[in-house]
């Protein structure tokens, strides 16, 4: 170190500028372990296929948290399903004010969040959840500009037609595509046949631009008895959907009934298959379809048996993780694991089942832009959780 002090009695000691900066890094240094230590560590070890990971929180207490979007600040919005939204700030949980009216129930509430990809200049914040009593509850997005801890120009841009008072299947994800426009999911509300028809939202990927208006090259846009929102048709309940970088493919899962969760490449005027075809059975394990595939209807990239009740999912693109580069991570609900799928061109040749068991239910996975990947558990008292490589 090239530390030198003048001399003289009189004079204090003075450090030179690269010894200043010396003593500020290893002062921020301090405190970054001051906090790290303040974080609880959940799993200190876990070693996997390709890398040895460690696994802390962030913060607890979150009631059922559903979706998260990261800030350019470094802040986190986090969604909980009872219809709460909050800033992690700090490792503090601050509480977002204005929401629209949400109604909270069964699986319902609010659901997923996404930033505007010019989030930093125009402020934009976009929800999914549930709203409508009775008969009129169903899906809706809304975008708000977010001031500080507060929601304003609070905007409905969506509501699915022929809402319902079933409590099951609103999905939703969203992701914004490369052209600003914006995808997301709804489930077929309980009542399967909606999925596959086209003056229905239930059971289908939309698409709305960024303002709520309709995209003119959606591919049913202009069809008489098609809404004009459908991207694709036949999806039972996605709930995890992601832009896979490079290709720019749009992957998506969905829940299957009892078995026949699927992987799909969501791809324009497709239609998916729900409930004609299907790798599922009956919860009473009578058949949903005798088919499996049908002319006309995609198959999965992948489907599971049993059922891992797939949720939330994300590319990885990041560096701290290097085996881990490209993959693509799924939470499960019911499977209590992180699964991790490696992808070549359209296809998923070979999958890892990660911390089984060991950290509930996940409902969502996301890659930080810090590069390491984040998980919220889906519990009463549910929690950030990030994944860091154990060194
Ligand atoms: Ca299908």
């Amino acid at each position: 170190m090239n530390t030198t002090y003048t001399t003289g009695n009189t004079k204090r000691p003075r450090l030179t500028t690269a010894a200043r900066l010396a003593v500020i890094a290893v002062m921020l240094a301090a405190i970054g372990i001051a906090r790290a230590q303040a974080r609880e560590i959940v799993l200190e070890r876990v070693r996997s296929q390709e890398e040895t990971i460690r696994v802390i929180s962030l913060v607890d207490g979150l009631q059922n948290p559903w979706g998260m979007a990261f800030l350019p600040d470094g802040r986190i919005l986090i969604s909980e399903r009872p219809g709460r939204l909050h800033l992690l700030e700090d490792g503090t949980l601050r509480a977002v004010s204005g929401l629209p009216v949400i109604d909270v129930g069964g699986q319902g509430g609010l659901l997923d969040v996404a930033l505007h990809p010019d989030f930093e200049e125009n402020g934009w914040i976009y929800l999914a959840y549930s709203a409508g009593r009775g008969a009129s509850r169903g899906t809706r997005i809304a975008r708000a500009r977010l001031e500080d801890r507060r929601l304003a120009d609070v905007e409905e841009l969506f509501r699915m037609n022929n809402g319902s008072a079933a409590g099951v299947h609103f999905g939703s994800r969203m992701v914004f595509l490369p052209d600003r426009t914006l995808l997301f999911t709804i489930g077929d509300r309980g009542d399967r046949q909606r999925a596959q028809s086209l003056g229905e939202h239930a059971g289908k990927t939309l698409r709305i631009n960024d303002d709520g208006s309709i995209p003119a090259d959606n591919p049913f846009a202009g069809r008489p008895g098609a809404l004009p929102e459908i991207y694709t048709y036949g999806n039972r309940n996605a709930q995890g959907m992601a832009v896979q970088p490079g290709s720019g493919l749009v992957w998506q899962h969905e829940h299957g009934p009892r078995g026949g969760d699927e992987v799909n490449i969501i791809e324009a005027g497709s239609n998916y298959g729900w409930p004609a075809i299907t790798y599922g059975r009956e919860y009473s394990g009578g058949e949903v379809s005798p088919l499996t595939a049908a002319p006309g209807m995609e198959q999965p990239v992948v489907y599971w048996v049993p059922s891992i009740a797939p949720s939330g999912m994300s590319f990885y693109s990041g560096r701290a993780f290097e085996g881990w580069r490209d993959n693509l991570f799924v939470g499960a609900l019911a499977g209590q694991h992180l699964r991790r799928l490696v992808v070549e061109g359209r296809e998923v040749v070979h999958q890892e089942v990660l911390f089984q068991g060991q950290l509930g239910r996940i409902r969502d996975v996301r890659e930080g832009p810090d590069g390491f990947l984040y998980i919220l558990t889906d519990a009463r008292n549910g929690a950030l959780l990030r994944l860091e490589p154990a060194r």
